[in-house]
């Protein structure tokens, strides 16, 4: 008979990381599979598809250092608007031809330009809680939930990146003029 041990216990050792890989930008979710008797693990990130086997022979790997928003110079389209969408409709193409999904993880648009006075509003149009924060944390709308609308004001003429305190990898720019 196996040892009974308690919730919490049980708990914490279901959350021991056993290894870990990075596979460099943001995964898809994991699916579990078994090919002749082997277990496999496979996730899809960013144009390509991993796989792993149980009990493989990779060595872990840190994971990639998540690109800061200073690194990347913006590049773009740049809109004249006050409202900016937390999700945005993206495209892929591939064996089956070209695919439009929402990506939570990208402001449309994610570069405009106003004049100085005005108020910018970031509407919640995905499904998780996106908190909109200045990159040097100077403003932040507080927690977003869907459907919600959080707004700062920017009266002095300058570039300002902000990003998604959950998803720091979001980021968009204003242009104050
Ligand atoms: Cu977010």
């Amino acid at each position: 008979m196996e040892e009974a041990i308690p919730i919490r216990t049980a708990e914490r050792r279901a959350r021991q990381l056993l290894w870990h890989f990075g596979v460099g930008s943001a995964g898809g979710p994991p699916a579990s599979f078994e090919i002749d008797g082997e277990q496999y693990v496979a996730t899809v990130a960013g144009s390509n598809v991993w796989a792993f086997k149980l009990h493989g022979a990779l060595p872990q790997a840190p994971a990639a250092s998540a690109p800061s928003a200073r690194d990347q110079p913006f590049v773009g389209p740049i809109a004249t608007t006050a409202q900016i969408e937390t999700a945005s409709l993206a495209k892929d193409r591939g064996f089956t031809g070209t695919h439009y999904f929402t990506d939570e993880y990208a402001f449309a648009p994610y570069r405009t330009r106003v004049p100085a006075g005005t108020q910018v509003m970031w509407r919640n149009n995905g499904r998780m809680v996106h908190t909109i924060v200045a990159e040097d944390g100077s403003w932040s709308t507080g927690p977003l939930n869907e459907g919600d609308v959080g707004a700062t004001t920017f009266t002095k003429p300058g570039t300002y990146i902000y990003i998604c305190k959950e998803h720091p990898w979001a980021y968009g720019e204003i242009i104050v003029e």
